[in-house]
């Protein structure tokens, strides 16, 4: 693929509105754009580690650091890159980063489907013309002022709600939604806030008919998961616990989830993404694709990814205008009334980023050459 140059874009924008999980409240979202450079043509990728170690243990430094210092030299000492397949294998001597590997094998891939002037979500073997999507909603002050936002994006024609809880904000939250809503496909989602001291709470949350309840307890947990879906009929569905296709054979092989969210950065990028989906086709565990208040950039991956058979779930993926005022893609995603995004039929992720926008919201900027 003789890659010339890599480019690193520290970027920031403003989140619309606060966004509050169990473990803190973002208002702006800064990340690092990845470019590969190669005969005029640019692949892009999103490295999507936030500022904090706080969702895992990467952030936008150690992500900047572990590509620059260590990613991008393994790469310029292979000899020919010839599928973006090869990129996994060759970062594998480098442990676990990986959000920093799947930023750059992500731009990798980009570039690889324009040079074979197809859709990324073709190369990646997806076979859908469009995908559902939801949204996901953060922790409110009230169940009036849930009540309200959740309203707003069922009139948006999103497909399903998932609502974020914590301790204290989990029941009752979920009620009202329920009450008001009683057919709306609905999930929770708990980012680790809870133990196993908290079965109690789960079993009440099974009268209200979720979907699935997203990652309960310990976020490097899947024993305590097996034991809690012992207890109870809603489908666990296990995110921050997955970071590679092991992973999700044990989660699988335990009885851990019924369901898996897959986040390319979290399990290192789109070729560990595919292997976990063919494993979870063959092992009949649905699957949808997490987000991570991406920009423009690395939504177009999630939709790509999304394209393959085995995500039969409306995942997070939502339209530019969920978070930002002004995208840095032309065009902007955009959900339809029906809940639905079409995958775009241009070459690569098919959005492209608006040169007048990067810079805008480039913070710092390094071109690594070969
Ligand atoms: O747990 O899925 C999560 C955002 C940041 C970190 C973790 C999570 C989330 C979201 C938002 O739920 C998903 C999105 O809209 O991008
Ligand atoms: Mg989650």
């Amino acid at each position: 693929m003789n890659i010339e140059k890599f480019v690193f874009r520290k970027m920031k924008l403003q989140l619309k509105a606060p966004f509050q999980t169990s473990f803190g409240t973002q208002t702006d979202r800064e990340f690092i754009l990845v470019e590969a450079h190669s005969g005029g043509q640019i692949g892009y990728g999103e490295c999507v580690a936030m500022t904090e170690p706080i969702y895992n243990e990467e952030t936008v430094k150690t992500c900047w650091h572990v590509m620059e210092d260590f990613l991008i030299p393994m790469l310029y000492r292979q000899e020919t890159l010839e599928h973006p397949d090869q990129v996994s294998e060759v970062f594998a001597p480098i442990r676990r980063n990986n959000m920093a590997k799947a930023a750059i094998e992500g731009a990798v891939w980009d570039l690889y489907a324009k040079q074979q002037n197809q859709p990324l979500a073709k190369a990646l073997g997806g076979t859908k013309s469009e995908i559902g999507v939801g949204v996901s909603i953060g922790i409110q002050e009230s169940p009036e002022d849930l009540l309200k936002v959740v309203e707003g994006f069922i009139a948006e024609g999103y497909q399903r709600m998932k609502i974020k809880i914590k301790p204290g904000k989990d029941v009752e939250m979920i009620r009202a939604v329920r009450e008001r809503f009683p057919d709306v496909p609905m999930m929770a989602d708990a980012n680790s806030a809870y133990t196993l001291n908290d079965v109690a709470v789960f079993k009440e949350l099974d009268q209200f008919n979720l979907m699935m309840i997203e990652q309960p307890l310990a976020h490097d947990d899947i024993i305590d998961h097996a034991k809690l879906q012992a207890q109870i009929q809603t489908p666990i569905c296990l995110d921050e616990s997955i970071h590679s296709l092991e992973d999700a054979r044990k989660a699988v092989e335990l009885g851990s989830c019924k369901i898996i969210n897959i986040k390319v950065g979290r399990v290192g990028g789109l070729t560990e993404s595919n292997k976990i989906h063919d494993y979870c086709l063959s092992q009949n565990i649905p699957l949808w694709c997490g987000g991570m208040l991406e920009s423009g950039v690395g939504r177009a991956h999630n939709i790509a990814i999304t394209s393959l058979a085995n995500f039969v779930m409306p995942g997070d993926t939502s339209g530019s205008s969920r978070y930002w005022h002004e995208d840095i893609i032309e065009p902007e995603v955009v959900v339809s009334a029906k809940g639905t995004i079409e995958i775009p039929a241009t070459s690569g992720i098919g959005y492209q980023p608006v040169p007048s926008l990067l810079e805008k919201y480039t913070l710092e900027k390094k071109e690594i050459r070969r």
